[in-house]
């Protein structure tokens, strides 16, 4: 099949799934078209059936903003007359999905739409009422709907009500030959953050509010005054500079290090002790996932799809948002009990890969992509 693959190119989950998800579907045989305002991050390993369109960016002195939906739309258009395309993937109903909508109303013979929902398309309207009837008509829209968790399907209809047609749930997934645990050579590189032999915690978003990053600190604060640790913090965005100033508040400036926007994430994983993530919403946490297959328990917030992903009590902890204090108490306790650690960590490891193997999630797709092109 010719795909066409709508989705954001920054720093964040659902653009590591389409990626990932467009570079499967090369190897078993697809061709895929990346349509996005820049090259996906992590699109960039050469492979011969994907391919990757740019919505070029227009400015007009009448526009307050450059259209991007509209040009989406145009180019959406221009890449299925010029290669063909079978069907249009939006990874996100705002705006991909309606770009797509549009995108159709222009073709002579109209292609199917599969929507991808990734969790702030609904909690987007949860927030703004003025998003609910633009993804009211992209869920009608859509040939086929899928969102990365059960609580996030659930979610969907608790805020749109039932739909016409059933939410596939298919699973975010990680490539098991990537994210690996590292053993003894993790222990060499480790030396550099951890020189006297401290624990390593690491916490990796887009620094939005919702990562509630300010957490993260505190989590390492009352760690770090049991037990002697280090805390790396990878990403970037606008909680920066509070987080920054958290760190200085609590005195641990020498304690935490800051590595920025980094591409490699499970480089940084196959070092870490434990994995953070506090978040306020998560529909999946695919970071989490990550961080599992590469033998790193997670203590996390118990919302949205995050208790599909890390087992409480197996692949490690969930506490309530903002429980700072029960968050820590869960790192001592994995850090400071050898054998429970090992074993955290292995069924980690297994877990990932026996739940969220990129095949199974492939497959489904793949499904989903054959029964909206056969019945359109
Ligand atoms: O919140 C983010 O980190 C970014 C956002 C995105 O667009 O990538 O993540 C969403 O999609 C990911 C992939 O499906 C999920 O793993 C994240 O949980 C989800 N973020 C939220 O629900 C807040």
């Amino acid at each position: 099949m010719k795909i066409g693959m709508v989705c954001y190119p920054s720093y964040g989950g659902s653009g590591v799934v389409a990626t990932e998800l467009g570079y499967a579907l090369g190897e078993r045989g697809h061709e895929v078209h990346f349509i996005s305002s820049a090259r996906p991050f992590r699109l960039r390993r050469f492979h011969e059936k994907l391919f990757y369109h740019e919505v070029s960016d227009v400015s007009y002195p009448v526009f307050k903003y450059p259209p991007y939906t509209l040009l989406l739309a145009n180019k959406i258009v221009e890449v299925t007359n010029y290669v063909g395309l079978d069907l249009i993937h939006a990874h996100y109903a705002i705006p991909h999905s309606i770009s797509a909508y549009l995108a159709k109303q222009m073709m002579p013979s109209p292609i199917p739409l599969v929507t991808t929902l990734h969790g702030t398309d609904v909690t987007l309207v949860g927030a703004y009422e003025e998003f609910r009837l633009l993804t009211t008509l992209a869920l009608k829209v859509s040939d086929g709907i899928t969102a990365v968790s059960e609580a996030l399907a659930q979610e969907t209809v608790a805020t749109f009500g039932s739909l016409d047609q059933r939410i596939e749930v298919i699973p975010n997934f990680i490539d098991p030959k990537m994210y690996i645990p590292k053993g003894e050579a993790k222990l060499k590189c480790k030396e550099h953050f951890a020189p006297f032999g401290e624990k390593i915690l690491t916490h990796i978003s887009n620094f939005r509010e919702v990562k509630r990053v300010s957490d993260v600190v505190k989590i390492f604060a009352l760690v770090e005054g049991e037990l002697p640790s280090k805390l790396l913090l990878v990403g970037d965005g606008p909680e920066m500079v509070r987080v920054e100033r958290e760190v200085v508040k609590l005195g641990l400036e020498r304690k935490v290090q800051f590595l920025g926007k980094q591409e490699n994430v499970q480089d940084i994983l196959q070092m870490s002790d434990v994995f953070l993530l506090p978040s306020e919403q998560e529909s999946f946490g695919l970071v989490a996932l990550e961080a599992m297959a590469c033998g790193v328990p997670v203590v996390a917030s118990k919302v949205g799809g995050l208790p599909e992903v890390v087992r409480h009590g197996k692949t490690g902890y969930l506490a309530e948002v903002g429980d700072v204090r029960e968050m820590s108490k869960f790192v001592l306790e994995l850090l400071t009990d050898c054998s429970k650690y090992k074993t955290f960590s292995e069924q980690a490891v297994e877990w990932s890969r026996e739940a969220f193997p990129v095949d199974r999630a492939v497959q489904r797709y793949e499904y989903m992509y054959e029964k909206v092109v056969s019945s359109s």
